[in-house]
């Protein structure tokens, strides 16, 4: 489901059977990417919200494994509000789209699966610099 041209809830397969179910992750076959990093963030604290920053050119694709998180995402025209709570749901979030994180459940587990390493010089923290970079809202 597209939000945005560069942000859409791509669905999962699961493989399931009477033991249970699994999803696999594949660079190049699900995830349309080579994948060069995975993280997680849990045990956010109640009340905390995260994220407030854009990227460059970094690709990610967001997954709720356990609980779940409000997502707001914002291409500079355009706000919108996911709850992510499935495992079997990724959130596709390209280059230049302002994300937050907000209302983390206790047992909230996201893990985020990215096509690059690490680099702080990839991030837009200011959300008026996001603005005019991406001659959005009264530019
Ligand atoms: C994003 C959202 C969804 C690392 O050392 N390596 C890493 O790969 C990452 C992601 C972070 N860090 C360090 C940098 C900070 O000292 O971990 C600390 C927390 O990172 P940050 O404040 O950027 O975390 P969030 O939750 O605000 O944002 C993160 C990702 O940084 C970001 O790319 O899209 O999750």
């Amino acid at each position: 489901m597209d939000i945005f041209r560069n942000c859409r809830i791509i669905k999962l397969e699961v493989k399931g059977d009477e033991r249970g179910s699994l999803v696999a992750i594949e660079g190049g076959v699900n995830i349309p990417a080579e994948i060069a990093r995975v993280y997680y963030l849990f045990e956010t604290k109640k009340g905390v919200s995260r994220g407030f920053h854009a990227h460059k050119e970094l690709n990610q694709w967001v997954i709720c494994l356990n609980g779940q998180c409000k997502m707001i995402i914002d291409n500079g025209y355009e706000r919108r509000e996911v709850v992510l709570s499935r495992p079997d749901e990724a959130l596709y979030l390209g280059s230049m789209i302002w994300r937050e994180m907000h209302d983390f459940s206790e047992d909230c587990v996201l893990m985020v699966i990215a096509d690059k390493h690490y680099d702080e010089g990839d991030y837009i923290r200011e959300y008026d610099k996001f603005l005019s970079l991406v001659g959005g809202r009264d530019q």
